[in-house]
C-alpha cells in the first residue's frame, strides 16, 4: 500500500502541476473535430518536455506543425502586429478572416505559458523564462514556428493589421517581419494589404517610413497596399454583419 500510496501521490502531484495547460489544451482542441487531441498533445510534449526551457529549438516543433498542420485559406488569412486585441476583437464577430488563434494549434496555445526542465517529465507553467530571456525558450520558439508555417501557406490577397499609435508600426524585430513576411512568395501571394490602425492619439499611419521597408522587403511581384482605417470604424464592422466582409474599409 505504501508504494501504491506513493504512486498516487506522484501522479496527483503531476496532474496539479500541469492539470491547467492539459486541460485546457483538450477542452480548446477538442472544438476542431477533424483532429486527434492525443496525437497533437504527445507531439507537443516531445518538442520541451525534459529540457532546458532555454534550449528549444524552433525546430523541436517541426513534428508537431506535421501532426496538426495548416490549411491554406486563401483571400482570407489575417496577420497582425501589436494589434492583438483589435484584430481578434474583429475576428471573434465577423467571420471575414483566418487568424494564427483560428487555427487548432494557435488556438489551444494562444495565452498560455509553458516549459519543461531537465530531468523531469512535468509541464511547469510558472517560472518559464519570459519572451526575451533567452533565444530559444519554449515559448517563443513554439510562436515563431507555427507563425512560419502559417505564412508559408498564405496565399492569394493577404491582409495584415498594424498599429498607428507606436513609433514602428512595422518593427523587424517583430515576428511578423522577421519570420512571416519573408515567406510570403510571388506565387502564392497575389497582394499584401495592410489595415494601420488609427486611434485618437495616432502618431504614425500609412507614410510612416517603416511602411516603405515593408513594400521594399516583400517578394518581387506581390503588389502592396495600405489603408489608414480608425479602430472605430473595425469595431463598427465587427458589430454589424450588414456590412460585406469586402467593404469594411
Ligand atoms: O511579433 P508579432 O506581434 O509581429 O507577432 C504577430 C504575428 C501574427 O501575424 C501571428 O500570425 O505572429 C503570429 N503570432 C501569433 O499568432 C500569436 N499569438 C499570440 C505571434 N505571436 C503570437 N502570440 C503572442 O503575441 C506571443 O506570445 C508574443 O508574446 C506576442 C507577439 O505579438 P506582437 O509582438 O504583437
Amino acid at each position: 500500500t505504501a508504494l501504491i500510496t506513493l504512486i498516487l501521490c506522484l501522479s496527483l502531484g503531476l496532474t496539479v502541476v500541469s492539470r491547467n495547460i492539459t486541460s485546457t489544451f483538450f477542452s480548446r482542441c477538442e472544438k476542431f473535430n477533424e483532429y486527434d487531441c492525443k496525437k497533437v498533445w504527445d507531439a507537443f510534449q516531445q518538442a520541451y518536455v525534459n529540457k532546458d526551457p532555454c534550449k528549444v529549438p524552433v525546430e523541436a516543433y517541426d513534428p508537431l506543425i506535421a501532426a496538426a498542420p495548416f490549411k491554406p485559406q486563401c483571400n482570407r488569412m489575417m496577420f497582425w502586429s501589436k494589434t492583438k486585441d483589435v484584430v481578434h476583437g474583429f475576428t471573434e464577430k465577423r467571420d471575414c478572416f483566418v487568424t494564427l488563434e483560428d487555427t487548432l494549434l494557435g488556438s489551444v496555445l494562444d495565452g498560455l505559458t509553458w516549459c519543461g526542465k531537465e530531468g523531469s517529465k512535468d509541464t511547469n507553467t510558472t517560472g518559464c523564462p519570459g519572451w526575451s530571456d533567452c533565444e530559444n525558450n519554449t515559448v517563443r520558439s513554439f510562436w515563431i514556428r507555427a507563425s512560419a508555417a502559417f505564412a508559408d501557406v498564405a496565399c492569394g490577397n493577404v491582409t495584415a493589421m498594424l498599429n498607428g499609435s507606436i513609433n514602428t508600426p512595422f518593427n523587424p524585430t517583430s515576428i511578423f517581419a522577421s519570420v512571416e513576411v519573408p515567406r510570403f512568395i510571388a506565387s502564392r501571394v497575389k497582394n499584401l494589404n495592410v489595415v494601420m490602425v488609427i486611434q485618437k492619439n495616432n502618431i504614425s499611419n500609412c507614410t510612416d517610413p517603416s511602411l516603405k521597408n515593408l513594400r521594399q522587403s516583400i517578394d518581387t511581384g506581390i503588389t502592396f497596399s495600405c489603408k489608414d482605417v480608425s479602430e472605430s470604424r473595425i469595431q463598427e464592422c465587427g458589430s454589424k454583419p450588414e456590412i460585406a466582409c469586402g467593404a469594411c474599409w
